[in-house]
């Protein structure tokens, strides 16, 4: 292997901060409060300690907000558009130090951290720039929803924030955002970064601390919910402001089915799979972690994925050439051992896994698709298969499921692809690939994977709300 990335940069940024962070309110870092702390999930090291937010600094979050959103909004989208490229720039600038940091607070390997989180967040940054910049975009009758309540999970700390931050703030709200409690750092460093794009203060507000914290952003005077994690935190939250006005977003859990069709292209098709359910350890919202193979193929294509299997390498994070780093966190880690240690099924385990918060990329066969673990979100590097005749059956079985968030679809036949993927009951189906993310692409779920589209026209669409004087009747008055 090759040598570790170093850990300085980002541990220095750390210390510079006095290694205890308080809130990002009306421009400015608040005094830390009461703490709890946020580790290493690789070292078991405490990073440092992040403030658990109060019922009144989240009042005075959202208070700084409300202050700074009509003027935000009445700049208009090209001076909008000037910090958006500005924040942009700065997280490409500074995309070293926000991976690493990534890497240090959520475990997963560096080299995902540089290539997809954190290149996905400025090019996410830098396409609601564009967007804000055309004139059209805010010349439909529709005007920005207000203040924004965020809530986001640890899977994809940075570039769940930028799914969040970049459209809102280009269709001229403000927000209050919230990171998992578990990976805060890089939300930190990004209101740092606000700062030096001088970003008129109260625009973006970040507020830590657990599920708790969560519930005031809910709760408080926002006028839109976005969130997305557990399909039990969002049906709560769905409860929760039922009846209260506000608009709401859920992006939830997921159980994808990964199809592939006896006419596939198999070692593709077992590439896409290391992608589909060992990027980022599984811990994806769209993993393909059901995998349904044609009966025929089925011996054959298990035998390729064992053999891949036995190639990933599953290590420190920092190390460039590790395929599958730590598991967030032990709880999480504690969560996927009991769903597996369940199971009945046919094991096969990647072997020299390290001790500590690591699981082995593991596959199950043989699940009938009533079995729990067919159903249920793991969350983790596990992938569970099962074999289907027709192609009417691996629809049938892949459409059995609460969920309905992405699927996968592998195949040489193009007229099979085409005539199975749109019966498939999901919000994005990617055939001969999986796992692409693109900002003008609009992403989300059907069922119990929650509403909403997030990236595209339609993201920006949820961002904003029909003006209720139209642009006409404006200028007749006037
Ligand atoms: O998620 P939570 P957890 C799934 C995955 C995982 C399970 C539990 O299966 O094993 O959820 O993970 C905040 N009101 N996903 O417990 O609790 C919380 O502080 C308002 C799928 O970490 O949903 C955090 O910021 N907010 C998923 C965020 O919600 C509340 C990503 C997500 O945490 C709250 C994560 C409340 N009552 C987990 N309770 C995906 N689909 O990407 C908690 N929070």
């Amino acid at each position: 292997g090759s040598a570790p990335e170093s850990a300085g940069d980002a541990l220095a940024w750390i210390t510079d901060q006095g290694a205890r962070f308080g809130l990002f309110i009306d421009g400015e870092f608040t005094a830390p409060g009461d703490t709890f702390e946020t580790t290493n999930p690789a070292t078991g090291e405490v990073l440092a300690d992040i403030t658990q937010a109060t019922a009144d600094d989240v009042a005075a979050a959202v208070a700084a907000a409300r202050a700074a959103q009509p003027e935000w909004e009445a700049i208009g989208g090209p001076a909008r558009a000037r910090f958006l490229y500005a924040l942009a720039r700065l997280l490409q600038k500074h995309s070293r130090l926000f991976a690493v940091l990534e890497t240090l607070d959520n475990g997963k390997p560096i080299r995902e951290a540089r290539d997809v989180d954190i290149a996905l967040a400025h090019r996410h940054f830098y396409y609601h720039a564009g967007c804000a910049q055309l004139e059209e975009t805010q010349a439909q009758g529709r005007v920005a929803q207000g203040v924004c309540g965020q809530i986001i999970p640890w899977n994809f700390p940075l570039l769940m924030l930028a799914w969040k931050v970049a459209p809102a703030l280009a269709m001229g709200n403000t927000v209050v955002l919230k990171p998992a409690e578990w990976t805060s750092l890089t939300a930190l460093l990004f209101a740092d970064i606000c700062r030096q794009a001088g970003l008129p203060k109260g625009v973006v507000n970040i507020v830590t601390g657990d599920g708790a914290v969560g519930e005031m952003i809910v709760t408080a005077d926002v006028d839109k919910i976005a969130f997305t994690g557990s399909t039990e935190v969002g049906r709560k939250i769905r409860q929760a402001t039922a009846g209260s006005g506000k608009s709401l977003t859920l992006e939830l859990g997921g159980k994808s089915p990964y199809i592939v069709f006896e006419d596939a292209d198999l070692d593709s098709a077992v590439e896409g799979l290391v992608d589909a359910i060992w990027f980022n350890g599984g811990q994806v919202c769209c993993a393909g972690s059901r995998l349904l193979v044609q009966e025929g193929i089925a011996d054959r294509f298990y035998a390729k994925l064992r053999a891949r299997m036995d190639k990933l390498r599953v290590g420190n994070p920092l190390d460039k050439s590790i395929d599958v780093g730590a598991i967030v966190h032990p709880e999480q880690l504690a969560r996927i051992r009991a769903m597996v240690e369940a199971s009945g099924g046919d094991m096969h385990q990647t072997a020299g896994v390290p001790e500590g918060c690591y699981y082995a990329p593991t596959l199950i066969t043989d699940l009938s698709n009533a079995d729990p673990l067919m159903q249920e979100e793991i969350f983790g590097p596990v992938l569970v298969a099962t074999t289907f005749r027709t192609p009417s059956e691996a629809i049938e079985i892949a459409n059995n499921t609460r969920y309905g968030l992405a699927a996968t679809v592998w195949s040489e036949n193009i007229n099979v692809a085409l005539d199975v993927a749109p019966r498939l009951a999901a919000g994005v189906v990617w055939v001969n690939g999986t796992n692409m993310f693109d900002a003008a692409a609009p992403f989300g779920g059907i069922r119990e994977s929650g509403f909403g589209r997030e990236g595209g026209p339609e993201g920006l669409r949820a961002y904003s709300k029909p003006a209720e004087k139209g642009p006409l009747v404006t200028e007749i008055a006037a």
